[in-house]
C-alpha cells in the first residue's frame, strides 16, 4: 500500500530556523528581568532578519533595542511584540541593548 505524506506541517519538527511567508529568518527575543532572552542567537550573515521583541517586564532599562553599527533605535512597549527588521552584513559579533551604551544587551552571532 502507497502512503503518501502530504504536506504535513507537523508542529514538533519545528525548525531551528523559523522563516515567515517573506522567507525572513524570524528570531523572538524577550526582555526579562534577566535582560535580553535567548542569546546569544546565531543567525546567517545576508539573511534577513525579523527580530520579534517582546518586553515583559518594567524592571529593566532596556526600553527600546538598539543594534550596534546601525540606525536602529526601537521603543519596546510592554507586553507588546515589536519586529525589528536587520539584515546582517558581516559576520563577527553583534552586540543590541538598551539605549545606556547597552548595559542591558544581547549578542547575534552571524556565520
Ligand atoms: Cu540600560
Amino acid at each position: 500500500m502507497l502512503v503518501m505524506a502530504v504536506g504535513c506541517k507537523s508542529p514538533e519538527a519545528a525548525p531551528k530556523a523559523v522563516k515567515n511567508a517573506a522567507g525572513e529568518r524570524v528570531v523572538e527575543l524577550k526582555v526579562t528581568e534577566n535582560g535580553f532572552e535567548p542569546t546569544p542567537v546565531t543567525v546567517k550573515k545576508g539573511e534577513p532578519l525579523v527580530l520579534k521583541v517582546t518586553r515583559t517586564t518594567d524592571k529593566t532599562c532596556a526600553t527600546e533595542i538598539l543594534i550596534s553599527d546601525t540606525e536602529i533605535n526601537v521603543p519596546l512597549p510592554l507586553n507588546q511584540p515589536v519586529e525589528v527588521r536587520y539584515t546582517p552584513n558581516k559576520s563577527g559579533q553583534i552586540r543590541y541593548g538598551c539605549a545606556m551604551g547597552m548595559m542591558v544587551a544581547g549578542v547575534l552571532v552571524v556565520e
